[in-house]
């Protein structure tokens, strides 16, 4: 995946999602309307997850996970529900040739109608990224990523359609469930959102061309963790801190990567989930979360690291392969990675 470059787009605010896509289709590198259709199903899907993470409040009234609802189906929790919602919509479409999802332990292979499948791309989904954040009514996200598979059309795919480093995705993007609900994703030709009006079911293009300011004043990280944090995260935590300058920064952390990534791209700000003592890998996903994280945020002007690596080369080992996480404005990222490069393991 190149950097964005200039294609023709249609950025006015009052475009639909379904609009842009059609508008767009032509920008993408191989344009057979699959990626288009597929972007369209995660639409789809996003709302109905939506809907059921509107009502999450009333989850108590209604029923809690292992009730049964007034049809007599069984209460699930959200995570389950969004995780089984995005992969009905994208294999009842038969859109996409496999799917792998945080929530499954292997990927999922669908087979086409005569057990044949020429569809072109794999996504990988993170359905509920943040969902302990559910009980307390604060922001919860979805995360995808697209790559176009590696094997043969018509073949059942293989762990190597899945295991592709991040630069080579196709696509990625994230769905806000906030104080109002959007879809931020890239094609590789820069970041767009768009806004639910919940009244009409419609995304409108509300943010046109998302950037990343440069620098920021924002960091988001859990302090709670600091003892564990290694030295030059520890280091950058003090500089933040430090009086002087433009410092120190503002502490602001969600818990909910979709979010605090949200809000650091439209105010300037560093997303930091390092690794700890207890966990020498951290804790995010590399293929599910860190991977189209980091391809938003370079698209959108900002960087993405584990401290000493560029997140998109990774060439990953493992589905479930977490990785330290470092993101957000260009020059606040840098100076983390400086802090880094001081205490690099040898
Ligand atoms: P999850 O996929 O189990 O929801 O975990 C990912 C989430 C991120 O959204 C968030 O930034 C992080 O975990 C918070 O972790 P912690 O509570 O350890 O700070
Ligand atoms: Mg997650």
């Amino acid at each position: 995946m190149t950097n964005s470059q200039s294609v023709p787009m249609m950025l006015q605010k009052n475009t639909t999602l379904g609009e842009f896509i059609i508008e767009n289709q032509s920008e993408f590198r191989y344009s057979s309307g699959e990626l288009s259709r597929l972007i369209n199903s995660i639409r789809l899907a996003a709302k109905v997850v939506n809907h059921e993470v509107n009502k999450a409040g009333l989850v108590d009234i209604l029923g809690t996970a292992g009730d049964t609802n007034v049809q007599g189906e069984d209460q699930q929790k959200l995570d389950v529900y969004a995780n089984n919602a995005f992969i009905k919509t994208l294999t009842n479409r038969e859109i996409v040739c496999g799917i792998a999802s945080e929530e499954e332990d292997n990927f999922i292979t669908i087979k086409g109608r005569n057990e044949q499948n020429d569809n072109k791309y794999v996504v990988l989904i993170d359905p509920l990224d943040g969902s302990s954040n559910i009980d307390v009514n604060v922001s919860v996200g979805t995360i995808f990523s697209i790559y176009r598979r590696i094997t043969e059309p018509g073949t059942p795919v293989t762990l190597e359609d899945f295991l592709q480093p991040g630069k080579n995705q196709v696509a990625a993007g994230y769905i806000i469930y906030g104080t109002s609900t959007m879809i931020v994703y890239t094609t590789g030709h820069g970041v767009n959102g768009f806004t639910l009006n919940p009244a009409i079911g419609t995304y409108y293009l509300s943010h046109p061309n998302m950037k990343f300011p440069e620098d920021g004043k924002i960091y988001s990280v859990n302090e709670g963790n600091y003892v564990h944090f290694p030295q030059g995260v520890k280091d950058y935590i003090k500089y933040c801190q430090k009086e002087e300058g433009d410092r120190p920064y503002t502490s602001r952390y969600i818990g909910s990567l979709v979010s605090d990534f949200h809000r650091n791209m439209i105010k300037g700000g560093i997303y930091i989930y390092p690794n700890t003592a207890k966990d020498p890998n951290g804790k995010l996903r590399l293929l599910y979360e860190c991977n189209p994280m980091a391809l938003i945020a370079e698209q959108a002007g900002g960087k993405a690291s584990n401290g000493f690596q560029r997140i998109l080369d990774i060439q990953p080992t493992e589905l479930h392969q977490r990785t330290p996480f470092i993101c957000g404005s260009k020059h606040m990222v840098e100076k983390a990675e400086g802090f880094m490069q001081q205490h690099k393991p040898s």
